[in-house]
């Protein structure tokens, strides 16, 4: 009798179907169309939430979203919070946009990792719109009114010359052993340098979500938790670290109530950290595809290509705006000091987000003495740009994690 009640709680809590999201580059066309016109759908409807102490009436169904993240900001950013919080919004957004918009795939992830030697390039501002006042032709002038109205705008610096972290930088980061150093190192790092490059909205915690690319960076960054869970499956679920921000107290529980201000049920941390255990109401029945390679396979070894002319290859580190050196990695750029006083980092958060980037710079000079072609080199990302891109499989997707975990260690243990 226990066994078939065990049993049935067992397959109740289990999915029907896991949703895999996407790399926005493994979509087809029509569904590329399909998600933007769902988002512009979205930012159409009217508003289901309402104005509360101090916040504007959202005007549009999209506002929920911004109204809810600013209004959650202060609590679950630079907290423990932070990875089930943004899991959950984004597993509403993905819902409102099928239920609410037609819309039939899942919500897309941009891998910047793919763009990171040269940002700049990424083919995602060509869907998106570009600078300043954002405007394409199927997503139209983007406006918001929250908490005021305005053109939803980027950074005019951001076509300048910069880099993000690659996958063997980010390999660095999923190297913490533990849940709290994991979260603050992605948090704080990778997280906050794509709102930082990409800026204007995506600058500002309230602001943020007016952006659509906010949800495809936010995917993004719940991918990796996600990587990093199944890299570590003995505390794949666990959660720890600070309830409250700037707070060293390691006082966060998985019993912890996230708010989510009206968007859904508040409800409790433990039930968000496993992407596939079927729980608020499937909204966690979801996975992640491998990302993407460029079509052309045909890739030479830096040795052997540096062999036809100079007899040795290159292991120089190229400069942050180097547009020049095909193969080895630019360490990410600095995240201006500005922009974390505006996220609220004290000086000592700052300086170990400091320390963090010196140690990706010294990770990236020992990376360039190896004799490897990088999985997204900027050879890598001209190739796509020239041949398309297609799904990594499986296999391809170990053997990459493999060799970033290999090369990781063997960086730590010279240290
Ligand atoms: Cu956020």
């Amino acid at each position: 009798m226990l066994d078939i009640l065990v049993l049935t709680t067992v397959v109740l809590s289990q999915c029907a179907k896991v949703e895999i999201h996407k790399e926005w580059r493994e979509l087809t066309a029509v569904e590329q169309n399909n998600f933007l016109k769902a988002v512009v759908c979205l930012r159409t409807l009217p508003n289901k939430t309402t104005a509360s102490r101090g916040f504007p009436q959202p005007r549009t169904r999209w506002e929920d979203f911004v109204s809810s993240h600013s209004r959650a900001a202060g609590v679950m950013h630079n907290t423990a919070q932070f990875l089930p919080w943004h899991r959950v919004m984004l597993g509403l957004f993905d819902k409102a946009l099928r239920e609410e918009c037609n819309y039939l795939d899942t919500l897309p992830y941009w891998d910047w990792s793919i763009d990171s030697e040269a940002p700049e390039k990424s083919v995602i501002w060509k869907d998106f719109g570009s600078t300043g006042c954002i405007s394409t032709p199927v997503l139209g002038n983007l406006t918001a009114f929250f908490p005021n109205e305005h053109c939803v705008r980027r950074n005019s610096n951001m076509m300048n010359r910069g880099s993000v972290f690659s996958p063997e930088q980010i390999g660095l980061i999923l190297a913490n052993p533990g849940y709290n150093e994991f979260r603050v190192a992605l948090e704080s790092n990778p997280h906050n340098l794509g709102h930082s490059l990409v800026g204007g909205d995506m600058g500002s915690t309230v602001l943020s979500p007016n952006d659509p690319i906010f949800f495809m960076h936010h995917r993004n960054i719940d991918r990796l938790w996600a990587k990093w869970q199944k890299a570590n499956p003995s505390v794949a679920f666990s959660y720890s670290g600070n309830a409250s921000p700037r707070s060293t107290a390691n006082d966060a529980r998985p019993t912890d109530v996230m708010n989510f201000f009206g968007l859904t049920r508040n409800t409790a941390v433990s039930n968000a950290l496993d992407s596939k255990s079927g729980r608020l109401s499937g909204l966690m029945c979801f996975d992640y595809s491998d990302s993407i390679t460029p079509n052309s396979a045909n890739l030479l070894q830096k040795r052997d290509r540096h062999a036809a002319t100079q007899g040795k290859y290159n292991t120089s580190t190229p400069s942050i705006e180097d547009r020049s050196n095909l193969w080895n990695l630019r360490p990410p750029q600095q995240i201006p000091t500005e922009f974390l006083k505006n996220w609220m980092y004290n000086d000592q958060q700052i300086a170990d987000i400091r320390k963090r980037e010196q140690e990706i710079a010294k990770f990236t000079e020992f990376l360039n003495t190896m004799p490897l072609v990088f999985q997204t080199s900027l050879e890598q990302l001209d190739k796509g740009a020239r041949f398309g891109w297609r799904s990594k499989t499986a296999e391809e997707a170990q053997a990459d994690d493999r060799l970033t975990r290999t090369l990781v260690q063997a960086f730590k243990a010279q240290q």
